[in-house]
């Protein structure tokens, strides 16, 4: 690792704990924009500083800056949100964004198209509902994401519980965001510090999630700490510890790739919190500084070696992990429909199609959710596949919440094919500066016309896990997908298959920069095999490895991928 700091590093530690100068930014009437550096410290505040890119060439033309607008992200821990939290978002999605809420596949929420002078009135609306956009995004631990239901058991609860409890320990402690968004006091004369971060905060984003098996909701092997929950005899005993997750990639750079945590080890629940801390210190300590590319977890502990990393681990913890309890994951999808909790209430998922609710081309999830919200008792529960669930309904309740979502046609998921419930998209065009093909608003074209061949199949009703990214960062975690798109330009992706319906197989690369016809010409004699030659319950990814279908039709491929 060379010993310089990248360009950013230096924008951090000059920053003053994340201030920079973003009240100027914020203040500057020539643009709709932000000075970089200030775009870079805004992420730590939340917000991403975008521009419509359908209307980018026709404004060059123009002689008019991009359309710049702010995206803003809640950290919502366990994406859990109450019904007035609810109201309240969705009235700012109305005034101050562009009409949308979108549910993010790691259980929160964002707003889209909010323009510079609106940012501040946003924050402090989100803030006042008892939630912050502080860290939402940033080199540091961002929302801690925990499966979806974890009001099953009284057990599940617990874990939600740690998944809170480490966000709230691992959040960054500077005053900035308080003095910036929320007219905080500035304190004069009074030293600032970071305990855990220090003043240049962590080399990049590292993210927590927290599993329970056998639901594996969250991929949790695509996580920086992965925590696998193990219950013995219906009590929450501690955490499997996975290390070194990650998906993002670049594309046609080897020294890129996507990986599956390993886990290391054991660890009890009072021993968590320090658990988390103490690796988010090594990985500041040890992450590469110089280069952004290499700078997430999974690189320290490839450059590093696995066995250092975890010596260096237990010595500044002081003691050594225990081996590793026995687990199984069943499915990394979301159950649809009602399901009875422990207590006798009931949750309800509903799902999303791509995470986007609007009431656009005959759309009417955004107000569908508003009507439950002003209705329901419960709370909401946002889950990593981009859906919802109306959770602690009492029986007797069932019937409304069911005429809302009836009525708003948000019971879609009743008659969907099995591809159609599962599939991923992330955002992509035209918020996205880093799509390089559409994805959320490609997705149900290519639904439908992949719903053709499988119907020719008799698969319609078959699950089979799609995800589509708009470029090889993989924010919808394409790299776990048995069939997978990734962005490559415009109408072009690379075809991945064969990662398990588990999140614990990573898949191939089978055709490289292709345009649909070709991706779905390509698929048909695959699935043609899958319906006549698979064993009962054999997944399309397991069956195309067992058979050993995926003989990668490109000379090299761009992307490596590294197993646990
Ligand atoms: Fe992501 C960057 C959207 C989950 C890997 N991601 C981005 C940005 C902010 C683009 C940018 O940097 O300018 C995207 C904003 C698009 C927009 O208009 O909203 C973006 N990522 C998303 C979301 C909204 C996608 C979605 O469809 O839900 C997800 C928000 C999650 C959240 O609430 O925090 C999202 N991103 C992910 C995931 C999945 C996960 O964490 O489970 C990944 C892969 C896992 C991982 O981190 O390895 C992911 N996003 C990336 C990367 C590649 C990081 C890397 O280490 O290589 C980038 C690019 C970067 O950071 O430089 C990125
Ligand atoms: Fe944007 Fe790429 Fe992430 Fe999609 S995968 S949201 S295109 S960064």
């Amino acid at each position: 690792m060379s010993s310089n700091l990248s360009e950013f590093e230096q924008i951090k530690l000059a920053s003053r704990f994340l201030r920079g100068n973003i009240v100027d930014s914020l203040a500057d009437p020539v643009t709709g924009a932000v000075s970089d550096a200030d775009a870079g410290l805004l992420k730590f505040h939340g917000g991403y500083l975008q521009d419509d890119r359908d209307l980018r060439e026709e404004r060059r033309q123009q002689k008019l800056e991009p359309a710049h607008a702010f995206m803003l992200r809640a950290r919502l821990p366990g994406g859990v949100v109450t019904p007035a939290q609810w109201l309240e978002f969705d009235r700012l999605a109305r005034e101050f964004a562009d009409g949308s809420l979108r549910i993010t596949s790691r259980q929160t929420l964002q707003w889209h198209g909010i323009l510079k002078n609106r940012l501040k009135p946003t924050i402090a609306a989100i803030h006042h509902a008892l939630v912050t956009t502080m860290a939402a995004c940033g080199d540091v631990v961002r929302t801690v994401v925990c499966t979806a239901n974890p009001v099953e058991s009284a057990t599940h609860g617990l874990v939600y519980a740690w998944a809170e409890r480490l966000s709230r320990h691992l959040t960054p402690h500077t005053r900035a965001y308080h003095e910036i968004w929320l007219d905080g006091e500035k304190r004069v004369g009074e030293v600032e510090s970071e305990p855990l971060y220090g003043a240049h905060y962590l080399p990049r984003k590292f993210k927590i999630g927290l599993a329970i098996p056998p639901l594996n909701d969250i991929d949790v092997l695509s996580q920086d700490l992965g925590l696998i929950a193990i219950i013995e005899r219906g009590v929450l005993i501690g955490f499997n510890v996975a290390v070194g997750g990650g998906m993002g990639v670049t594309h046609n750079d080897p020294s890129t790739y996507p990986r599956l945590a390993r886990v290391i080890g054991f660890v009890g629940v009072d021993d968590v919190l320090t658990l988390a801390e103490v690796m988010v210190g090594v990985q500041r300590d040890w992450g590469d500084r110089a280069d952004r590319r290499h700078a997430r977890l999974r690189y320290t502990i490839e450059r590093r070696g696995l066995q250092v990393f975890q010596d260096e681990l237990e010595q500044r913890l002081g003691y050594t992990l225990a081996v590793e309890r026995p687990y199984r994951f069943e499915h990394n999808g979301d159950r649809y429909g009602w399901i009875e909790g422990h207590d006798g209430l009931w949750h309800l998922t509903l799902h999303i199609a791509a995470g986007r609710l609007t009431d656009v081309d005959g759309q009417r999830t955004l107000s569908g959710l508003r009507e439950l919200a002003r209705v329901h008792q419960g709370d909401f529960r946002l889950t990593c596949n981009h859906n919802v669930i109306v959770a602690n309904v009492a029986a007797e309740n069932r019937t409304v919440i069911d005429a809302i979502v009836r009525n708003h046609g948000l019971d879609g998921y009743l008659r969907q094919s099995g591809v159609r419930r599962h599939a991923l998209a992330c955002v992509a065009l035209p918020t996205c500066g880093l799509a390089m093909a559409e994805a959320e608003r490609y997705l149900p074209t290519i639904l439908t016309r992949l719903e053709d061949r499988l119907a020719h199949h008799g698969l319609l009703d078959t699950p089979i896990l799609l995800r589509i990214s708009g470029c090889p960062n993989g924010c919808s975690r394409p790299y776990l997908a048995e069939i997978a798109l990734v962005g490559r330009g415009p109408g072009r992706y690379d075809l991945r298959l064969g990662a398990d319906f588990r999140g614990q197989r990573l898949n191939r690369l089978y055709r490289q920069n292709i345009d649909e016809q070709t991706v779905l010409d390509v698929l048909d004699p695959l699935l043609g095999r899958y319906a006549i030659e698979r064993n009962e319950d054999e997944g399309f990814g397991d069956f195309l490895i067992r058979n050993d279908l995926i003989e990668s039709g490109v000379a090299t491929a761009s992307v490596q991928v590294r197993d646990a």
